[in-house]
């Protein structure tokens, strides 16, 4: 049943399978969740894919772990030590070909240009588990760099749900309708003792429930947060974040990605994430590593001129 924010008197979407309201709930409330988005054999295939490569990062001693700061942020600078609880996996295009899947999922087509316009670009696929003793994170938006309020989102997210998502275990709080506030005011000081301390307005937020294999689509401006999971059982989601075509991209994929991957990509897929140049003029590439656009060429690359003399 829908409920009420009640700071923002703007209804909170419930799950829904019909594209069209979810594009009407992303206009109005800022985010909207689409039901059964991942086919149950696809989501046990991501789900299986996620789990197995945090516990070989884990086990390589090379796994991206936070949440035991007063941020809950992954990119929080942390004091070192590998405790924490929760983990990221990044650049998950190099880390199995299901991840692939989630970039031609009709959400991305029917959920981006409402947010965005009719252009976007992959700006990172990476994974988070979120386990007990994780701190709820600080409400923040997905464009919390951008210091300023814009009239179309710079980014979008979706967040592929692997278990059912409650208030238990961390689901993501969200404020109905924020994306169109200013950012949050999100500041820190330091206490007596000199440690790091979060000051943020006290804002009401709603936890985004919804059964595994639904997609949480949300506005890059929208507060939110994940919640903390204060169960037994690790809460992984998958995020399909998204950006301006013309932004910088969260994990640069045209470096990052693997030369088997690159190989394997359709010139499709290739554009998505990164190798079309906007407007043909952004984002160019001079083939150094072998990689080219897939809508501009650089016939100089590599030419000096005037030629030098030799020695
Ligand atoms: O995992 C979640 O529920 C949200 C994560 C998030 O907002 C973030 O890490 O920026």
């Amino acid at each position: 049943m829908a409920q009420t924010s009640p700071r923002a008197s703007v209804r909170a979407p419930a799950p829904t399978r019909n594209l069209d309201q979810l594009r009407t709930d992303l206009a109005e409330c800022g985010y909207g969740i689409l039901a059964e988005a991942l086919a149950p054999p696809l989501l046990a295939d991501l789900k299986h894919r996620v789990l197995e490569q945090a516990a070989g990062e884990s086990e390589a001693g090379i796994a991206h772990v936070f949440g035991d700061d007063t941020t809950g942020m992954p990119g929080a600078r942390r004091k070192g030590g590998d405790t924490a609880p929760n983990q990221r996996l990044s650049n998950l295009l190099n880390k199995g070909p299901v991840f692939r899947a989630l970039l031609h999922h009709p959400v991305v087509e029917a959920g981006l240009p409402v947010m965005m316009g009719q252009r976007y670009l992959l700006s990172s696929l990476s994974a988070m588990i979120m386990r007990n003793g994780g701190v709820a994170q600080v409400l923040h938006t997905d464009q919390q760099f951008v210091p300023f309020r814009t009239p179309v989102a710079m980014v979008a997210n979706i967040l592929w749900m692997m278990v059912d998502f409650t208030a238990a275990n961390g689901a993501t709080r969200v404020v109905p309708g924020s994306h169109l506030w200013d950012p949050p005011d999100v500041r820190f000081d330091r206490d007596a003792e000199g440690e790091d301390i979060l000051i943020q307005t006290d804002t009401e937020t709603i936890a985004a429930e919804a059964p595994a294999g639904s997609a949480l689509v949300f506005d890059g401006r929208l507060w939110h947060g994940a919640g903390a999971n204060t169960t037994e059982t690790p809460r992984p989601a998958i995020f399909s974040y998204y950006c301006q075509p013309y932004l910088r991209q969260q994990e640069n994929i045209p470096m990052s990605i693997s030369d088997a991957v690159y190989a394997d990509l359709t010139t499709e897929e290739r554009a998505m994430v990164g190798f079309e140049a906007y407007r043909r003029g952004m984002g160019r590439i001079a083939p150094a590593l072998g990689r080219v656009n897939t809508n501009w060429t650089d016939s100089a690359a590599g030419v000096l001129t005037p030629a030098q003399p030799s020695a």
